[in-house]
């Protein structure tokens, strides 16, 4: 693997990158990959926007917890909710201003953001880019036990933090690391200290573009976390593949969305993918279905990004809060408009993190009419890289290999499995895994190829159909049964609002197919309904699959970052 001369004089991400034969294979198949030497993402992303639009031009709209911005007034530092490009720009250069001379970062530092979504967190990502530094984000949900192991992985020096994360960065009591916060009180804060800065620009760091500009850790559901490490390259190039090719946004929208943006879906949906089309997006604090509601309404929203479950959630909202007059007729466009007035301006929605079932993409299709785009990604792997939009989406497939990524369904030994038979899903793309100093590198790169963990069929027509995570696949007497498409078939019970499926140890059959749900209020508990899931279950998909144990519960365990953790559901019982 030769790598371009660095530009970090701390060279401790690139020291620890993966020896160059534990690397998957790169594939730089499109034009737009291919990348100058030279290469800092974070002054590229906002001199290119600048140089096209304009400094005035609208990016960042932060929006308080109800989801209402704080409308051009002044937020409490003197910044207005409403960020333009050319504020982003120079708060950022201030940012990088105070990282430099005040807190003696060189470039190959580690610095840690942690904070809500906001313009403020947006601002320190981009602040430790041009400085030079490696970003390491993490969600703002993090408890100090989880930061301590994060600082001591990535070797962290400097943890900007919002008020609220930096008790939790300080009693991680990592005396390495220096804690400062931002849009708290006092004269140590870096808002105050930004505005003590120097008001000149700052000269971004030239860096290379394989130098590492961010550490992501995988939002793992158990064990040590990993660090992957990511290039600068690399954050353009989620943009001029998914989001080139499959999102096709302009810049005339207004992105809004609930992942936390220390989730690389987040990252990607909220702050790259707008700003490298010159659009404008809404920060919400805390993105619950209510508040993302409340925001596509407000602001316009044209692109949304979230998880299956608040999808559910928001079309349950829907239903139960439908307007007295739906303006069915006057919504009706040509061809395709949404159902609902309030939804109007929302024209691309994307949904990751867990498969989207078929019955939750024809309901917010039938209540909005906006074809859900599903799409797989990884945080190993930045971003998204099996997708399908508009006309090419079949409902309940992920889709097929985003333009400049390669996927196949592989068995261990790497030798594809026929069409239409359950295997391991493995890609490779611009971007590969790069765990930072991690045995477990020889897990995820195998034979060239990036084994995501997940089982997959592919159809003769080149779709992917996702099955389970491999090690969630339930053997029960034998069978082979996937524990999300027992939960789909629960799902599209009325009853049902979330469904988690797992195999429990049973004598007789080694696994038994146990189901946890959540009913819908005024459902009864009893044995009844037990037995009429069972039975609808089984009137769906194959009647081995059913559910032979089904446990009633208020609310099913998620990571911050939306996903079912199927292990704790073991402990429910
Ligand atoms: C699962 C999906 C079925 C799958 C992510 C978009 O989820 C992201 O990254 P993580 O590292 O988890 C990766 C794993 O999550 N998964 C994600 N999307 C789907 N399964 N259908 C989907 N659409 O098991 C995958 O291996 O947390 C998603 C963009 C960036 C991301 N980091």
């Amino acid at each position: 693997m030769d790598l371009l001369p660095s530009a970090h004089v701390d060279s401790f991400a690139r020291d620890r990158l993966p020896a160059a034969d534990r690397w998957p294979e790169l594939r730089f198949d499109l034009d737009e990959l291919r990348y100058p030497e030279r290469l800092n993402c974070a002054a590229y992303l906002l001199d290119r926007a600048i140089a096209r639009f304009g400094a005035d031009r609208r990016c960042l709209i932060g929006a308080s917890d109800k989801g209402t911005s704080d409308k051009g007034t002044s937020d409490k530092h003197g910044a207005p909710g409403i960020w333009t490009y050319g504020d982003l720009d120079r708060r950022s250069d201030q940012i990088a201003h105070v990282l430099t001379a005040e807190l003696g970062v060189v470039p190959g530092n580690r610095v840690l953001v942690c904070g809500p979504n906001s313009p403020w967190t947006v601002a320190c990502w981009f602040g430790v880019l041009k400085a030079g530094g490696v970003v390491v984000t993490v969600v703002p949900l993090l408890r100090s036990e989880e930061i301590a192991t994060v600082a001591e992985i990535a070797q962290v020096s400097v943890a900007l933090c919002a008020p609220g994360c930096d008790e939790q960065a300080a009693k991680a009591g990592v005396p390495a690391m220096r804690v400062v916060t931002f849009g708290g009180t006092g004269p140590e804060d870096l808002v105050e200290r930004c505005a003590q800065a120097p008001q000149q620009e700052f000269e971004a760091v030239q860096t290379s573009q394989d130098d590492v500009a961010m550490i992501a850790f995988t939002s793992g559901t158990t064990g040590r976390p990993k660090g992957c490490l990511h290039f600068h390259r690399d954050v353009l190039a989620i943009a001029d593949t998914f989001g080139k090719h499959v999102l096709k946004a302009g810049p005339d929208d207004v992105f809004a969305g609930s992942p936390p943006l220390g989730f690389t879906f987040g990252l990607g949906g909220l702050v790259i993918f707008p700003l490298h089309v010159g659009a404008s997006t809404v920060l919400l604090e805390r993105g619950s279905p209510e508040a993302l509601l409340g925001a596509i309404a407000e602001h316009g929203v044209s692109v949304l990004f979230t998880a299956p479950t608040a999808y559910r959630a928001m079309l349950a909202m829907l239903e139960s809060d439908k307007p007295d007059d739906d303006g069915e007729d006057e919504s009706k466009g040509e061809g395709e408009s949404n159902g609902d007035t309030r939804l109007r301006t929302l024209r691309r929605c994307v949904s990751a993190g867990e498969a989207l079932p078929a019955e939750t993409w024809r309901a917010w299709h039938a209540a909005t009419g906006v074809k859900i785009i599903d799409g797989i990604g990884a945080t190993e792997l930045l971003h998204i890289f099996i997708s399908a939009a508009d006309d090419d989406i079949r409902p309940g497939s992920t889709g097929r290999p985003v333009p400049g990524w390669q996927a196949a369904i592989l068995d261990a030994d790497g030798n594809p499995v026929p069409d239409g038979e359950p295997g391991l899903l493995a890609v490779r793309g611009p971007i590969g895994c790069r765990y930072l100093a991690d045995e477990r590198q020889g897990t995820y790169v195998r034979h060239g190829w990036n084994y995501t963990g997940d089982t997959y069929i592919r159809d003769e027509d080149g779709y992917f159909w996702y099955q389970a995570r491999s090690d969630d696949m339930i053997i029960s007497s034998g069978y082979n049964i996937a524990g999300p498409e027992v939960e789909n078939a629960l799902l599209r019970h009325p009853s049902v609002l979330e469904a988690g499926v797992i195999g429990m140890p049973d004598p007789d059959r080694g696994q038994l197919v146990t189901a946890f749900v959540v009913l819908a209020a005024e459902v009864p508990t009893g044995e009844a309904t037990v037995k009429e899931l069972q039975e609808f279950v089984k009137a769906r998909i194959a009647p081995y699959k059913y559910p032979r144990s089904v446990h009633f519960v208020p609310a099913l365990p998620r990571t911050n970052t939306g996903k079912l953790q199927r292990f704790k559901l073991r402990d429910l019982l």
